[in-house]
């Protein structure tokens, strides 16, 4: 059974608690260790999701290099393809632990990419990485980026468990992880992995016989461009038939003060019936919340040479 302390594997340290943990405890964790494992935080829904996104997996081409995996099937735009995953993406538990970190640095946050990732047998180990290095930061400042992993199947040691290096997201940006230092994200169905930008991570190798799906959302500031350009993954048209907090979410709000306005409005009242702007109206409420916060000298952090 079980407890809600960390635990170890085979492999090493795996930092994994049930979902009554508190809050409070579960920030703690993540910032500590880079990542955090919720178990079986949602299992019917996580099914639901593998049921949806199954016949879009069967007819996705393979991945072209060693980043993306010979064997490995990745799908975007999600929240089109599945219902379920748009109730996994707005998880209260999971959009609680983001708000803790990312609310210190923007006053809202944001879709920032949707995807499958889909390992067949015979997949090979994706080059270890940062997801953060998608801005030419270095990751020991601020928390840009919070990436999530949903197990849609069981994720093992031998089917390509993500890797993962606890710690690394406090190393300095040129160390390596050594292979003693790697271990890999052991979950049930439903359960969903959360780490850092900084963390240091990748696919896993896929020995077994069976295939490893994972589902992959990731949220980053406000302010910052998103990885996967949502407007046009999930345009106004299909964005229509989602609940208003899935929109915002998805980056029709404002990112800041006026950041993203059209029309100088926010950009989720072209949602409302009869919407007829432009209305030139301001929110007091960001404007407050962005004088709270502290102000980042981003060129006093060290920038990396290497954007990929
Ligand atoms: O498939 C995985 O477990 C992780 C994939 C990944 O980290 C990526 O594509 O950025
Ligand atoms: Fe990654």
């Amino acid at each position: 059974m079980r407890t809600t302390q960390p635990m170890a594997n085979a492999t090493g340290h795996l930092n994994i608690v049930t979902p009554d943990l508190d809050m409070a405890a579960m920030h703690a964790l993540l910032l500590e260790h880079g990542y955090l494992i919720i178990e079986e935080l949602a299992v019917d829904l996580a099914s639901r999701a593998w049921q949806d996104l199954k016949p879009h997996i069967d007819v996705a081409p393979f991945g072209h290099d060693e980043f993306l995996g010979a064997r490995t099937k990745r799908l975007g735009g999600i929240l089109q393809k599945s219902e379920a995953a748009q109730e996994l993406v707005t998880h209260r538990v999971v959009l609680s632990l983001l708000e803790r970190e990312l609310l210190k640095y923007a006053t809202n946050y944001q879709l920032n990419f949707t995807g499958v990732m889909h390992l067949e047998p015979g997949a090979l180990a994706q080059p270890l990485h940062r997801d953060g290095d998608l801005y030419p930061l270095s990751h020991l400042g601020i928390t840009t980026l919070m990436p999530t992993m949903w197990a849609l199947s069981e994720f093992d040691a031998a089917n390509g468990g993500t890797q993962v290096v606890p710690g690394s997201h406090l190393w300095p940006d040129d160390r390596d992880a050594e292979p003693h230092e790697v271990i890999n994200a052991e979950m049930p169905p439903g359960s969903v992995l959360i780490y850092l930008g900084g963390t240091i991570h990748g696919g896993g190798e896929n020995a077994s016989q069976r295939a490893r799906t994972g589902m992959a959302m990731q949220y980053s500031l406000g302010w910052l461009r998103q990885e996967e350009n949502q407007y046009l993954a999930h345009p106004p048209e299909v964005a229509q038939a989602f609940p208003e907090p899935l929109r915002r979410l998805i980056g029709y709000d404002y990112g800041g003060s006026y950041l993203g306005f059209v029309n100088g409005d926010d950009p989720h009242r072209l949602f409302e019936p009869g919407y007829s702007g432009p209305a030139m109206r301001s929110r007091p409420e960001i404007d407050a919340a962005k004088e709270k916060l502290p102000r980042f000298a981003l060129t006093q952090l060290p920038v990396k040479g290497k954007v990929f």
